[in-house]
C-alpha cells in the first residue's frame, strides 16, 4: 500500500514538475489549470496523510517556511565576479583588441551575447539533483542565502528532473548561476494592485525584484512574481562543460529557463550588431536589460584570459544609455497655465542622465504627487525615456531619515496669491484670477505664438518682460505700446524696439481664425478656430452666438460649444475684444478662411484611447481627434504616437503604452495640444522651450 502511495506522490510530482516547467518556463501549458489543480490537490492530500514522504523538494514545498529573523551569509566556492562595461562600440571593439593580444594569432573566437537583464543575480546549489541553497551575489565572495524565497519562484526548479538530463543521474553537485527579474507587465500589475491597496508603488522592477527576494517572511515574496533567468555555471562535481554555449543548453536540459534571445555569434561585427539592436529594442521587451553581455564562447580560451581583479577578460558588459538615476529632490516649485492650472514640477539636484543633466522634472499634478508620496529631502528615482521630458517615478523610501517633508498643495497663486480653485471632478487646481500676471505671460506668449497672431520676436521670454515692467495688462495693450515704451527695456536697443513694434502693428490684419485661435479658448484650436471663423466670419457674430447654435456646427461638439459661450459670458474677455477693434486689430474677414491655411494640431498623429475619460465619452473624443486631423485606433503598437488615458487604465493598452514608452496624455492635454497650447505636462509639450520645463522661474 505505502509502497503504490510512494510510486503515485513521485509519480505526481514528476508530472507537476513538468507541467510547471511548460506554464512558467516555457509559457507553453501542457494541461488546463484545473488539471493542474487537480494534481497538486491530489499530491497534498497524499502527503497529509502519509507525512513522512514529504520531502523538500516536493512542489507543496515551495511556500512554507517560517519568517526568518536575519539571513545567513554564505560563502561562494567559486568568486561571483563582476563584468567590465564598455560604453560605446569603440569600447567593446578595444576589449577585444586587448584580449586578442593575449591569445595566439590563430585562435579561433565565437562569442556568447546575452541581453544583461536588470535584476538580482543569485547562485543556486543542487546537491544530487536537489535544490539545497540559492544566495545572493553579495559583495562576489560572501553573499546572503535566499534560499527560502528563491523556493517560492515557480521557474525555480527545485530539483533537477533526471528526465530532463540526458547524462542520466543529476551531478553530485552543480551550482547554476542567473539573474531573477520580475517581467515588466508582471511588474505594471503589481504595483496597479499596489496603487489600489493604498500601498506606496516599487520604483522599477529591479528595485520591485530586489525588494521582493530580500523579504525575511518567504511568504511575501511568493506573492511577488519573480522569475528566474539561468545563464551560467558555478562550482560543480562530475559535469564538464566546454564552453557558454554548451552551458546552456546543459541548463535548459535541466529545467532551467534561458533566454531565448540569448545568441552564439561568429562574427565580431555581428555581436556589435546585437547590440545596437537590442539598444533599440529594449523597451519592446518583458524585461529590463540595461545592456548586453558578451562573453568569449570557449572555456579554453576565457581560462587563458583568465580574471583580473573581480572581472574576467572574457567577458565585457556593453551598456545602454542610462535612463534612471537617483537624486535629491530639493523643493517643488509649481508653474502656472495660460488656463491659470497649477502645475507642480520637482527641482532637483543636477543629475546626468543620458547625456543631459537634469535639474527639473515634471510632476504631473498635486494628486500624482501624493499618490506617490514625494517629500521634499527624499531620493528620488528620475527617469528619461527617449527624448520625453524627464519625469520623477518614486522615492527610494528606504533612504528617508526623518528630515524628508511632505508636500502640501498650494492654497494660494504662487505669482499672484490668489486664493485657488480646485476645478470640480478634476484634479487640477486652478488660479482662477484674470489678472494673475502668470497666466497672462501664457496668455500674451499664446497671442503671439505661430499658430495664432504670429508676432515675430514675442516669445515666452519678452512677454514676461512687458508683463514685469507693468507695461501690459492684456493682449490688448500690445497694440498701444511705443517704441519709446520698449526702448531702454532688458536686452532692447532702438532697432530691436522698433522691429517688435512694427511685428506688433503687422499682425493687425491677421485673418480672424487667427485671432480666435489667440484667444485661447478652451478647446479652440487653430482647426476649431478656422471653423468659427468661417462660419461666422467676425468676431462680432461668434459672440452673439448661443449654445445651441455653436452645437449645430459640424465638428464642434457640445463641450467645446460650452466653454466658448462660458468664454464671451465673461466680461473680462469682451472687454478685452473691444479694446482690440479700438486699437484697430481686424475682426472680421472679408473672404472666408481657406481650409489649407489652417494647420491641423494632430495631422499624422495616432492615438489610442483607454480608461474613462473626465468630460467625455470615448467617442466624442474619437470625433474630436479626427475633427482635429488625428486618428484613433484600437490597440497600442510602435507607431502609436499617444495614448490617451482617463481614470483606471489598465489591461493591455496602458501596459504596452508603457513598455513602448508609447507617451501617455490625459484629456486637459489633449485638449491643450488641439488649442495649440504649451502643456506643460510632458510628452505632449508642444512649448517653444525646448527643454519643456516649466518656465516660471523666468517669470518671477
Ligand atoms: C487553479 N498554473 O501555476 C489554477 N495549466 O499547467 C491552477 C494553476 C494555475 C492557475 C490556476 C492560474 C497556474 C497552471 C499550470 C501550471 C502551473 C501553474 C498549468
Amino acid at each position: 500500500m505505502t509502497e503504490d502511495v510512494r510510486e503515485r506522490i513521485e509519480r505526481l510530482r514528476g508530472l507537476i514538475h513538468y507541467y510547471n516547467y511548460r506554464y512558467h518556463a516555457l509559457d507553453d501549458p501542457a494541461v488546463s489549470d484545473a488539471e493542474y489543480d487537480a494534481l497538486m490537490h491530489e499530491l497534498r492530500q497524499l502527503e497529509q496523510a502519509h507525512p513522512e514522504l514529504i520531502t523538500p523538494d516536493s512542489p507543496t514545498q515551495r511556500v512554507g517556511a517560517e519568517p526568518l529573523a536575519e539571513f545567513q551569509r554564505v560563502r561562494h566556492p567559486h568568486p561571483m565576479t563582476s563584468l567590465t562595461d564598455a560604453f560605446s562600440v569603440d569600447e567593446v571593439r578595444a576589449w577585444l583588441e586587448r584580449a586578442k593580444r593575449l591569445l595566439a594569432a590563430d585562435t579561433p573566437l565565437r562569442f556568447v551575447v546575452e541581453p544583461k537583464i536588470d535584476g538580482l543575480a543569485v547562485a543556486l546549489t543542487y546537491e544530487n539533483g536537489a535544490l539545497v541553497r540559492a544566495a545572493t551575489r553579495g559583495d562576489g565572495t560572501v553573499g546572503e542565502d535566499i534560499t527560502a524565497n528563491a523556493r517560492t519562484i515557480p521557474t525555480v526548479p527545485l530539483r533537477i528532473p533526471v528526465h530532463h538530463a540526458t547524462e542520466g543521474d543529476p551531478p553530485p553537485v552543480l551550482e547554476a548561476r542567473g539573474e531573477i527579474y520580475m517581467p515588466r507587465s508582471a511588474f505594471e500589475r503589481m504595483n496597479a494592485e499596489r496603487e489600489a491597496r493604498g500601498e506606496a508603488p516599487f520604483a522599477n522592477p529591479r528595485n520591485a525584484a530586489a525588494g521582493s527576494v530580500r523579504q525575511l517572511d518567504p511568504r511575501i515574496t511568493a506573492q511577488r512574481p519573480l522569475q528566474l533567468f539561468a545563464y551560467g555555471v558555478g562550482y560543480s562535481e562530475g559535469i564538464r562543460l566546454d564552453s557558454q554555449w554548451e552551458t546552456l543548453q546543459y541548463l535548459k536540459r535541466l529545467g532551467f529557463v534561458v533566454n531565448s534571445d540569448i545568441q552564439r555569434i561568429d562574427d565580431f561585427e555581428q555581436v556589435l550588431a546585437y547590440c545596437i539592436e537590442w539598444m533599440d529594442k529594449r523597451d519592446a521587451l518583458d524585461y529590463e536589460a540595461d545592456g548586453v553581455v558578451i562573453k568569449i564562447d570557449s572555456f579554453a580560451v576565457q581560462q587563458r584570459l583568465g580574471v583580473v581583479g573581480n572581472a574576467p577578460r572574457w567577458a565585457v558588459a556593453f551598456k545602454f544609455p542610462a535612463r534612471e538615476a537617483t537624486t535629491t529632490l530639493r523643493d517643488v516649485g509649481v508653474n502656472v497655465g495660460r488656463t491659470g492650472v497649477l502645475t507642480p514640477y520637482a527641482i532637483l539636484d543636477p543629475v546626468r542622465l543620458g547625456g543631459v543633466v537634469i535639474r527639473q522634472a515634471s510632476l504631473h499634478n498635486f494628486q500624482d504627487l501624493a499618490r506617490k508620496d514625494l517629500r521634499i529631502g527624499d531620493t528620488v528615482v528620475v527617469r528619461r525615456a527617449g527624448d520625453v521630458i524627464p519625469q520623477v517615478v518614486a522615492p527610494v523610501e528606504g533612504l528617508r531619515d526623518g528630515t524628508q517633508v511632505p508636500v502640501e498643495p498650494p492654497t494660494h497663486c504662487p505669482v499672484c496669491g490668489e486664493p485657488v480653485t480646485p476645478e470640480e471632478e478634476e484634479v487640477a487646481l486652478y488660479c482662477v484670477n484674470a489678472a494673475c500676471p502668470a497666466q497672462l505671460v501664457r496668455r500674451v506668449e499664446h497671442w503671439a505664438s505661430r499658430g495664432a497672431m504670429d508676432i515675430d520676436g514675442l516669445g515666452s521670454k519678452v512677454a514676461a518682460l512687458l508683463v514685469r515692467e507693468g507695461i501690459i495688462h492684456d493682449v490688448a495693450d500690445l497694440y498701444a505700446l511705443t517704441v519709446e515704451q520698449i526702448e531702454g527695456l532688458e536686452g532692447f536697443a532702438r532697432k530691436r524696439a522698433e522691429n517688435l513694434i512694427n511685428a506688433i502693428a503687422t499682425s493687425r490684419d491677421r485673418p480672424l481664425w487667427r485671432v480666435v485661435t489667440g484667444l485661447g479658448i478652451l478647446g479652440v484650436g487653430s482647426r476649431v478656430a478656422q471653423i468659427l471663423a468661417s462660419h461666422y466670419r467676425s468676431l462680432e457674430a461668434l459672440l452673439a452666438a448661443t449654445e445651441d447654435e455653436l452645437q449645430a456646427i459640424p465638428n464642434i461638439g457640445p463641450h467645446t460649444a460650452h466653454d466658448i459661450r462660458a468664454y464671451f459670458e465673461r466680461e473680462r474677455n469682451v472687454a478685452i475684444i473691444a479694446k482690440l477693434r479700438a486699437h484697430g486689430v481686424r475682426l472680421a474677414d472679408e473672404e472666408p478662411a481657406v481650409a489649407e491655411e489652417v494647420p491641423q494640431p494632430l495631422e499624422g498623429l495616432t492615438f489610442v484611447i483607454t480608461g474613462t475619460l473626465p468630460s467625455m465619452s470615448r467617442e466624442e473624443a474619437t470625433r474630436l481627434i479626427e475633427a482635429h486631423g488625428g486618428r484613433v485606433v484600437g490597440s497600442v503598437s510602435k507607431t502609436t504616437d499617444y495614448v490617451l488615458v482617463g481614470d483606471k487604465p489598465g489591461g493591455t493598452k496602458f501596459t504596452r503604452a508603457q513598455r513602448l514608452g508609447v507617451p501617455m496624455v490625459e484629456e486637459a492635454t489633449l485638449r491643450a495640444m488641439i488649442a495649440g497650447e504649451a502643456t506643460d505636462r510632458g510628452a505632449a509639450d508642444t512649448d517653444d522651450d525646448a527643454s519643456g520645463l516649466p518656465q516660471q522661474g523666468r517669470l518671477i
